[in-house]
């Protein structure tokens, strides 16, 4: 079955609050729909979230690169050539969201085929996983009163809190305040966005002490490599790289460095294939890994779902779900919904991404 088109469709989705965080903000869900179509009529569907301010990926720049290099690239090799495909496409340096969705596309046309889930071709570990809810910057009172919100209406009990302001007293006091008001039963991890330097990191993680985070992740960029690999070494917890290791190689030279003692995946940028090479590496060499989120819509955390479940090393902590929460609206007919603090794979052949043709008419920015 061969590759005959791959469509990037920009669209924008207003989010109902903006998610603030040390590199940036998001206001608006201006992603790109990936579609993969087979010359046997078979449509496989993803979606490429652009973060300009981490990855440089615009909207326009991830239209462009799909239209103008990698589906010229792609077109006429078969869906059991997916090696073949991610040769030509890795030609390419960075571009990680476009890749990542013609790579899910791929899969979802590959189920679609095999007329069986792709959670289940991945590795079938289970059919759910745990939610974790990403707090952006706002007040300590806001912060606090959005993780109680979540935890009543949708039963989340795992929180990242994102960190990196300066001064920094203002972040301790958010996550001191939402240890206070949430009680010892959640579980916590703090995201600073490379804000901060390794000493003020470490200052932090002193002052925060007793408050039995779980994780820290991206306190202080990678690049200051001495200042991270000594921040790392006295970090009393696993300290994930994010958007420093964002594919096999980094993951690596972050893991061997001593940069980072666990690895945030993210299938917005790594796809499936090449997430299955990062969750891996990390299972044999016995590292921790948590399912990210890149502020995906719907699409994208049904693929996040889909993959976290999958494995056994991927499903064991709460999987980042939930940032589709604050979109206005989205695009898939029947909305995903998060229950008891969990997260459902769709059944049925493929992804189970079934795209509303009104919706896609109303959100799409290229007509
Ligand atoms: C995260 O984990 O950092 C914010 C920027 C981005 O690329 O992803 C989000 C969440
Ligand atoms: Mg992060």
């Amino acid at each position: 079955m061969k590759i005959v088109k791959v469509e990037a469709i920009p669209f924008a989705i207003p989010y109902v609050k903006p998610l603030r965080f040390a590199s940036g903000e998001v206001h608006t869900a201006d992603h790109v729909l990936v579609r993969v179509h087979t010359d046997e009529g078979l449509v496989g569907t993803a979606e490429a979230p652009p973060r300009p301010y981490t990855y440089g990926e615009t909207q326009e720049s991830i239209v462009a690169v799909v239209d103008k290099i990698f589906a010229p690239q792609i077109l006429g090799l078969t869906l059991l050539e997916r090696e073949s495909v991610h040769e030509r496409l890795d030609r390419t340096v960075g571009n990680p969201t476009a890749k990542a969705a013609i790579d899910m596309a791929l899969w979802d046309t590959l189920g679609q085929a095999a007329g069986m889930p792709v959670s289940g071709l991945l590795g079938g570990y289970t059919d759910r996983m745990r939610v974790s809810h990403m707090v952006g910057f706002a007040s300590a009172e806001k912060m606090v009163a959005e993780a109680e919100r979540v935890r009543g209406t949708y039963g989340v009990t795992t929180f990242k809190v994102k960190v990196g302001r300066r001064p920094y007293t203002e972040d301790v006091a958010a996550c001191r305040a939402l240890r206070e008001a949430l009680g010892d039963d959640v579980e916590l991890y703090i995201d600073g966005n490379r804000g901060w330097t390794a000493p003020e990191s470490a200052r932090v993680l002193r002052e925060l002490a007793d408050l039995n985070l779980m994780f820290a992740e991206e306190l202080c960029p990678a690049d200051d490599v001495l200042g991270r690999r000594w921040l790392v070494e006295r970090c009393p917890v696993p300290f994930i790289a994010d958007e420093s290791a964002t594919r096999a190689g980094e993951v690596t030279r972050e893991l061997l460095g001593g940069s980072a003692t666990a690895i945030s995946v993210k299938t917005a940028r790594t796809g499936f294939t090449a997430s299955q090479r990062v969750l891996h590496e990390c299972e044999g060499l016995g590292v921790e890994v948590v399912m990210g989120n890149q502020i995906d819509g719907q699409v994208g955390t049904l693929c996040s779902v889909a993959f976290g479940s999958a494995h056994r090393h991927s499903a064991r902590y709460a999987g980042e779900l939930s940032n589709f929460l604050d979109m206005t609206d989205d695009l898939l007919t029947e909305p995903l919904t998060i229950e008891n603090g969990t997260l459902r794979v769709r059944e049925g052949a493929g992804l189970g991404i079934d795209i509303d043709p009104d919706k896609l008419a109303r959100y799409r920015q290229d007509i």
